[in-house]
């Protein structure tokens, strides 16, 4: 999960002038362009890596307004841009004293009607982090603030992990404190949170991206993460009617990427 380090030029229009007529002259290639997030992860349903075609989003508009700087710097993202082919999906939230503390907006289908809702995490400078689910009317659901300033969750991944139906959405709450991994079901309209696993983490103060991941081997997908010690390597599965974590081997960022990609 990637994140571009933002900067300060899109609130100094003259610099913002001078970089992109540089970008220009160095070719046109968009060397400035860190004003907004990568675009959107998509997480379909088959597991595969393309769906929601002729929809996408992004972060815009850098903040400074909650210097918390557990993703690299003190810039966060001050609003959600979607674009959809059907202009009625497209829409902007723009947030006033919250940002999104995030890398980049997720696309899923909650509700099953072939439109993306987009999962972010979003954090409020007295109660800290949630995460929350937009779609074209607004704020749809959200897990409850974490409760305190300066205090955040990372995306673990968005799939039916239990096979009931039901998309769920799963987070490390505090993965640098607290370490539990944290799974929620799109229920009614709202999240309900159907299991926790503990002595997890996906990522460490300062790291631009989030560690981990999903992987799609047997019969449900899975998450893959560090122990909370960064040690090992651990699956996270739902087996006989219970989410259970397994270990891998030992932890490095490379075998991350391999428990990723192999089965
Ligand atoms: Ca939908
Ligand atoms: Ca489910």
């Amino acid at each position: 999960m990637s994140r571009c380090r933002k900067n300060r030029f899109d609130t100094d229009l003259n610099l913002r002038s001078t970089f992109i007529g540089l970008a220009v002259l160095l070719g046109g290639l968009p060397v400035f362009g860190q004003d907004q997030s990568p675009p959107a992860e998509r997480y379909c349903q088959s597991g595969g890596a393309e769906c929601f075609a002729g929809t996408s989003a992004r972060y815009i508009n850098p903040t400074s307004r909650y210097p918390h700087g557990v993703l690299g710097d003190d810039l966060e993202w001050g609003s959600l841009l979607v674009q959809a082919d059907d202009p009625q999906n497209s829409y902007k939230i723009a947030l006033q004293s919250e940002v999104f503390e995030d890398t980049v907006p997720r696309l899923a289908d909650f509700d099953g009607d072939g439109i993306p809702e987009v999962v972010v995490v979003q954090s409020h400078p007295q109660k800290g982090a949630k995460l929350a689910i937009y779609g074209s009317e607004g704020k749809r659901a959200a897990t409850p603030y974490i409760g305190t300033r300066f205090r955040w969750l990372a995306p673990a991944g968005i799939a039916d992990f239990d096979g009931d139906g039901t998309l769920d959405v799963a987070y490390v709450d505090r993965p640098h404190l607290v370490k539990t991994l944290r799974i929620f079901s799109y229920r009614a309209g709202d999240l309900q949170e159907i299991a926790r696993i503990s002595d997890v983490t996906n990522h460490s103060i300062g790291e631009t991206e989030i560690d981990g991941g999903l992987r799609f081997c047997g019969a449900r997908p899975e998450m893959i993460l560090a122990d909370a010690g960064r040690t090992s390597v651990v699956v996270v599965s739902f087996v006989d009617g219970n989410f259970q974590r397994k270990t891998l081997g030992p932890y490095s960022p490379e075998a991350i990427k391999t428990a990723l990609t192999r089965c």
